[in-house]
């Protein structure tokens, strides 16, 4: 049988509002007297019945200690649904969930489902936060409210029943959607599709925007995915109607991709809004994933790899073992896709890149003029020597060609060359306009300085404005070993 489809919840409020009970006497049936000491967070999965389907609730309970609040943050990565909990006879409590609020906004995904709860029901006598002022309260959200009780089991049932029906009434997608990780791909109506999707409608915008910039001398386009929400409604909507270009990765000849057909663009956003998700999607949708990449198309519905990966679901983007770990890109890449248009028949080279923002790509678009090409980011291949990313802004390069650095006046034989599609594909060749990769047999990164300027040897051009050389620094990320310290250490700092 399949696995069931799994929402994630969480349980969040002040300390002793009762979180811990309301889980125990929902997902097994217990309640205790005393204070149930925990760590900072823990899971339960308990399941539940929808329109006869059946659906798993993966519950966090989150400790509402402030000792423990600089952990709870990474808890709402991924979070389909929030219980927020206050406990009916603590004013202080009920006062805090404004601040829970905020907090949901400021780290759960902007789509999330909430659901207030008013604990300790049974002690109605000690009774002191109004029903009727918490339920306008919830009104003005917009959300459901319920009062409960751990000790007797009241409403408790129908507190997680509530908000897995707030998930599920979401539109496909979009519910599934949290930071877009569980966006799936439903094959029906995959191939219904005819038209560009909107999704590519915001490509296609941007091959627009390059098609007149490319004429005035700026064709590096961003589309800025500032707000999450509008950016996963876009593509919840897009899957149903999206044209994939081919069923198999086809080869990049980069004789076909002109300047006229080649898009470069950057997806930015603030951390955690689902940059990565996006960009892995739309390698998934050209075809230049397959799509049974973990992290690219209709697996990340597997929930037993959910599982396995301990509900962090590895992205194909995130390469660095940091990444993979904590679910954040720290390092971004850059990528190149095969697209085609339906309308007008023409395939694109699309390059989704990761640029040092402040640089302006200036194409004049003759692959005849002498080569000039923009270093934004390399790495260090144990294999194969570093390798760099650049931008052909004029002329063309190939294997064998030798190249110099406008900064350092180093000179270099371009061993190998190609796009990144998605991992290095050698092209013997790369042309005005087009984004890959070199290996110019370099010893050390430090060789390799973003915003340099290459180009060939015997054709000596002037370097690309906005270079300045590197300043080292180091970023150190510090957390006291006893979660007690945490408090005078940030006092300190
Ligand atoms: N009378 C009554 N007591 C409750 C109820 N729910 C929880 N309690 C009691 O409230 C106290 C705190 O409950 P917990 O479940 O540990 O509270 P919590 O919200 O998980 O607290 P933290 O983990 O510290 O954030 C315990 O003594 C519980 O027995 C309830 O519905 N009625
Ligand atoms: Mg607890």
């Amino acid at each position: 049988m399949a696995e069931p489809e799994m929402f994630k919840l969480l349980l969040i409020g002040d300390s002793s509002v009762g979180k811990t009970s309301l889980l125990l006497r929902f997902a097994d049936g217990t309640f205790q007297e005393t204070s149930v000491s925990m760590t900072a967070v823990d899971n339960k999965v308990h399941n539940v019945t929808i329109d006869g389907k059946t659906i798993a609730l993966q519950i966090w309970d989150t400790a509402g200690q402030e000792r423990f609040r600089t952990i709870t943050s990474s808890f709402y990565r991924g979070a389909h649904g929030v219980v927020v909990v206050y406990d009916m006879t603590d004013q202080a409590s009920f006062n805090n969930v404004k601040l829970w609020m905020q907090e949901i906004h400021r780290y759960a995904f902007a789509g999330v489902s909430r659901v207030l709860v008013g604990n300790k029901f049974d002690l109605d006598d000690r009774k002191v936060v109004s029903t009727t002022m918490v339920k306008e309260y919830a009104d003005s959200l917009g959300i459901p409210f319920l009062e409960a009780s751990a000790k007797t089991g009241f409403n408790v049932e129908q507190i997680f029943l509530t908000i897995a029906n707030e998930i599920y009434k979401l539109p496909t997608g979009l519910s599934k959607g949290t930071g877009g990780e569980r966006l799936s791909l439903n094959t029906n109506q995959k191939k219904k599709c005819c038209n560009l999707c909107e999704m590519f409608g915001l490509l296609k915008h941007c091959a627009n925007l390059g098609r007149s910039a490319s004429s005035s001398n700026s064709s590096i386009n961003h589309i800025s995915l500032i707000n999450q929400s509008q950016a996963l409604k876009v593509l919840s909507r897009s899957i149903n109607r999206y044209y994939s270009t081919e069923k198999d990765k086809e080869k990049v000849d980069v004789a076909e991709y002109t300047v006229d057909k080649v898009r470069n663009f950057s997806i930015i956003a603030h951390i955690d809004h689902g940059k990565t998700t996006l960009s892995t999607k739309l390698l998934s949708l050209t075809g230049t994933l397959p799509k049974n990449i973990y992290g690219s198309g209709e697996d990340s519905l597997d929930q037993s790899k959910q599982i396995k990966h301990d509900n962090r679901r590895e992205q194909y983007l995130d390469k660095l073992q940091v990444e993979k770990e904590r679910g954040i890109t720290v390092k971004a890449q850059s990528c190149s896709m095969i697209y085609r248009n339906r309308e007008d028949g023409k395939r694109y080279l699309l390059n989704l890149i990761d640029t040092p923002g402040h640089v302006d790509f200036n194409y004049e678009g003759d692959t005849k003029a002498p080569f000039k090409a923009l270093l934004f980011d390399s790495w260090f291949d144990r294999f194969r020597g570093v390798i760099c990313l650049i931008n052909v802004v004029d002329g063309s390069i190939k294997k064998g060609d030798v190249i110099q650095s406008a900064a350092s006046g180093q000179t270099y034989e371009v061993l190998d060359l190609g796009v990144m599609h998605p991992e290095q594909e050698s092209t013997g060749e790369l042309r005005t306009g087009q984004v890959g990769y070199i290996t110019p047999g370099m010893k050390t990164t430090q060789e390799a300085r973003v915003g340099d300027t290459f180009f060939k040897k015997e054709t000596p051009v002037e370097a690309l404005p906005g270079f300045k050389p590197a300043k080292q620094m180091v970023f150190a990320g510090v957390y006291p070993i006893d979660n007690l310290d945490y408090v005078p250490l940030k006092e300190i700092f």
